[in-house]
């Protein structure tokens, strides 16, 4: 008898199962592991844009973090749309007990658009989420506004990467996809100062929603495994490459398909 490999996501769900939770699920579960899942808000939305959505209460999204954990062996933790302060707070209050390493990626809004997290939910996610994280894993534009500063090229975003690491004392990615052209280069910052650039080749696809949520379920699971950050980042990098490979042909109708169907 072997004990599931189980790995919490605190996500959005998107009714077109692109992105949030619906990602998280596939990833996780190609990854080897068990996904458990605590819903934080309910999106309608198709390959354009989110027609609709809501929050899920604060004390409903804390009841389900606290029942992955008191119920199960959770071996990593990642989060994704939290949708204001008070469900970042619950989510905090609830990790509280729990000391599995833990990956934020910190979801602002869609692409398409959608806002889900105003500025009183950044400060709350700086102040109260990120200091317990292990990783955090913003793309430019919520790295800039984690930090304050202007991210429109590879050395702002190291720049901004090594100011979010000294300040949050967490390793942060910034991820290097929103680049107009080139490799995808995703930068690695340490508390300690040390930074590390992440290369690999960038896929061409209008198929590309849910990317950030692929990585960081790739990340939690790696992480959970006993990888390094490094690693992780290495192994998390070629896993959604390879996703983003195998759904590129796919024909969703206008507007972008999932960046992971899920395929081997
Ligand atoms: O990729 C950001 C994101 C996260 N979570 C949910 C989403 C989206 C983008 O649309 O719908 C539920």
């Amino acid at each position: 008898m072997t004990a599931p490999f189980c790995v919490l996501t605190i996500a959005g769900s998107d009714s077109g199962g692109g992105a949030g939770i619906q990602a998280d699920q596939r990833t996780i579960r190609a990854l080897g592991g068990h996904a458990l899942t605590a819903v934080t808000a309910v999106t309608a939305q198709d390959t354009r844009r989110v027609a609709s959505w809501a929050p899920v209460s604060n004390a409903l999204i804390g009841a389900q973090v606290a029942s992955a954990l008191a119920g199960f062996d959770v071996r990593a933790i990642k989060t994704g749309l939290l949708p204001g302060a008070g469900a970042v707070k619950a989510v905090a209050k609830a990790l509280a007990g729990s000391k599995a390493p833990l990956v934020v990626d910190p979801v602002l809004g869609a692409t398409s658009g959608t806002r889900f997290l105003d500025e009183a939910g950044v400060r709350a996610l700086r102040k109260f989420l990120l200091p317990r994280a292990m990783l955090v894993t913003p793309n430019w534009p919520e790295a800039a506004e984690l930090s304050g500063r202007a991210v429109r090229t590879h050395a702002e975003a190291a720049a901004a990467a090594r100011l979010l690491a000294a300040d949050l004392g967490c390793a942060v990615l910034v991820k290097g996809g929103h680049a107009p052209r080139g490799n995808c280069r995703d930068c690695l910052a340490t508390p300690d100062g040390t930074l590390t650039w992440f290369s690999v080749a960038r896929v061409a696809t209008p198929n590309a929603h849910g990317t950030g949520c692929v990585l960081s379920s790739a990340l939690a699971s790696w992480l959970g495994r006993g990888a390094s950050v490094a690693e992780a980042v290495r192994s998390s990098q070629a896993f959604l490459r390879r996703g983003l490979v195998q759904s590129r042909r796919l024909d969703w109708g206008a507007g972008r398909g999932t960046a992971f169907y899920g395929t081997r």
